[in-house]
Formats: C-alpha cells, structure tokens, sequence
C-alpha cells in the first residue's frame, strides 16, 4: 500500500472512530445495581440503539440479573406524521416521548412487545426517556418504531442523541 493511501486510510479510521465514541448518536444509559433506578447508577455509558439480548450481564462486573436502566436523549422524528414506537422487553418497562407516557408494563413478564402512538413532526427532535427493569432469567430490551405505517425497525443510532433529560412532569 503506498505510504499516502496507508495514511489516509488511518486518518479515515481515526476520523470514525471519534465520530463514534463522540457521544452524539445513540442514547445515556444510566445502569442501577436494583430494580427501581434508585440511588446513582453504577454504570452509565451511551448505547447507540437499544438493542439487547443479554445471556450474561450487560457489562464486566455488573450484575446479570435484579438491575434496572433508564435510558434518556433525544429522537428526531424522519417525517410528519404518526410514530408507532414499540418496546420489547423481558422484565418492566416504561416509556416516554415528548413528556407523553406511551407505554407503562412495569411488571415482570418474558419478551413481549407493547406499543403507543404519537404524532410528530419531521426533522424535530424529541425527549425521549425509557426505563427498564430486568428482575431474574432472561433478559431483553430493545425499543423500534415504525414511521408512517412502514415496518418495524429498532430506532436508528442516527435518529438518537444522548442526553440527560430531567422531567418533572413525568407521572410514574
Ligand atoms: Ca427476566
């Protein structure tokens, strides 16, 4: 490889690599050592989707079942119109945009999908808070929506931005 491609190529990936650990895509994960996101979390880190399906836990050192997460940014929405957002998780979960509850299972339960409907308008951007609770067995937490009637897919690392969204109005 000639010496000017070599370096280029470790510029482009140096490049990427700092766009990816930059924190601006993806969501603040705020990871709590108990069922109730009580106390400081005791591991935060920003997941670039929710996505998971953990069979160990979900990080060296932490445990692997009896833990809850919130995770809180922002969502731009891909255009006007309704957005159907869907979680599915094994255990509780809650979910919030715009200050609007779309969805309240807190209770334990094996992987199952619940859904709510919100009309946003493109391009903008939204809070968006989801909280989590994994109580014993498997594990899974993964948050999709579907935009307009289109299919279902988890929300893009795109479409997220990590933030820390602090809502008083947040009934539980
Ligand atoms: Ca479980």
């Amino acid at each position: 490889m000639p010496r000017t491609v070599f370096l280029l190529a470790l510029l482009t990936a140096a490049i990427s690599a700092s766009a990816q650990s930059d924190g601006k895509t993806g969501l603040l994960g705020q990871y709590f050592r108990n069922l109730t996101l009580a106390g400081p979390p005791a591991l935060k880190r920003v997941d670039a989707q929710v996505n998971f399906d953990w069979a160990e836990a979900p990080a060296a050192g932490f445990p692997g079942d009896q833990f809850s997460v919130r995770w809180t940014g922002q969502v731009k929405a891909e255009q006007s119109g309704t957005h159907t957002f869907i979680t599915e998780t094994d255990d509780g979960v809650r979910l919030w945009v715009n200050g609007q509850k779309l969805v309240d299972q807190w209770v334990d339960q094996g992987a199952t999908g619940h859904q709510g409907e919100i009309k946003l308008e493109g391009g903008r951007s939204y809070d968006l808070v989801m909280e989590y609770y994994e109580n014993s067995g498997f594990a899974v937490a993964r948050l999709s929506w579907s935009v307009a009637g289109a299919e279902k897919k988890i929300i893009p690392s795109s479409a997220l931005t990590p933030k820390i969204i602090v809502d008083k109005s947040q009934k539980r």
